[in-house]
């Protein structure tokens, strides 16, 4: 491995800091928005927007703590910035540790205003906890062997990511009953916005395999920075949509349900 594979040019330092500070300003204005838009719906769905509320804050941190992790790990040299002689190596570890409060808390979240109770809600939670759980720790797991990081080892990254992916799949099983479930009981436009759920969930979930796959393009010859910062503006984007846009479409439909069910905002 060569020293350029931990130089970054100045485009790409400053394209993932911007990147990850949009993301977690972003989760901020969010938290606001979940904050106070709790009580327009009627009480049986607000348990979606204190999710939100929980997922909002963990995900501000993580994403400030990310930013902080890319500026310590780099310094300008005159002319690109390089990997700082003594420094942590930056790390995409304390994502896969929020994963494993927000993956099952977005999954939970939907059962609420899907109107999933009893002991069906309660099926649904343990599967989606477990299998969520299970994707998130094997994929943490293999991305200590990541091609170009210093533990390099294709053949266990890519069998625990190989692993993870069958929870996934089964993830994407039951999140597809779930919202065709909670569709059948609706008309009009919540039906639609909740409906649009489920492309929105297949676009935002798969971004995170396909960014945790990107530094395999290192093997086909793409340069270290290339595959670094695609990864960032992937697992950005996927964070935004995957946690705000799907947070305010649920909210949309939970209020949109109250008025039709007679609930007038106070
Ligand atoms: C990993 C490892 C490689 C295989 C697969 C993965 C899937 C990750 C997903 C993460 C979703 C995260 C969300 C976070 C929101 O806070 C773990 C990258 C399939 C789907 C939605």
């Amino acid at each position: 491995m060569n020293a350029n594979v931990f130089t970054v040019s100045v485009e790409g330092f400053e394209i993932v800091n911007h990147i990850l500070t949009l993301g977690y300003a972003s989760m901020a204005a969010a938290l606001l928005f979940f904050i106070l838009t709790k009580n327009n719906c009627l009480p049986k769905y607000r348990m979606s927007s204190v999710i939100s509320v929980v997922v909002m804050v963990s995900a501000f941190l993580l994403l400030f703590i990310q930013k902080e992790s890319w500026t310590a790990a780099y310094a300008f040299n005159g002319q690109a910035y390089a990997l700082k002689p003594g420094a942590d190596l930056f790390t995409n570890g304390y994502r896969y540790l929020n994963w494993l409060i927000d993956v099952p808390m977005l999954l939970i979240q939907i059962l609420f205003v899907a109107e999933i109770v009893g002991t069906e809600r309660a099926k649904y939670i343990t599967r989606f906890s477990f299998s969520g759980c299970l994707m998130i720790i094997l994929g943490y797991i293999g991305q200590f062997y990541e091609p170009g990081r210093i533990n390099e080892n294709v053949f266990w990254w890519a069998f625990w990511g190989f692993v993870s992916t069958l929870f996934f799949i089964y993830v994407l099983v039951l999140i597809t009953r779930v919202i065709n479930d909670g569709k059948a009981h609706m008309e009009g436009s919540p039906r639609k916005i909740f409906g649009a759920i489920l492309p929105l969930f297949y676009i935002a979930w798969w971004l995170y395999p396909i960014a945790y796959t990107a530094p395999i393009l290192l093997q086909a010859g793409v340069s270290y920075e290339i595959t670094i910062v695609s990864q960032q503006v992937i697992y950005t984007i996927a964070d935004i949509a995957s946690k705000v846009i799907y947070g305010i479409m649920l909210t949309v439909t939970a209020s949109m349900l109250s008025e039709k069910q007679g609930f007038a905002i106070a």
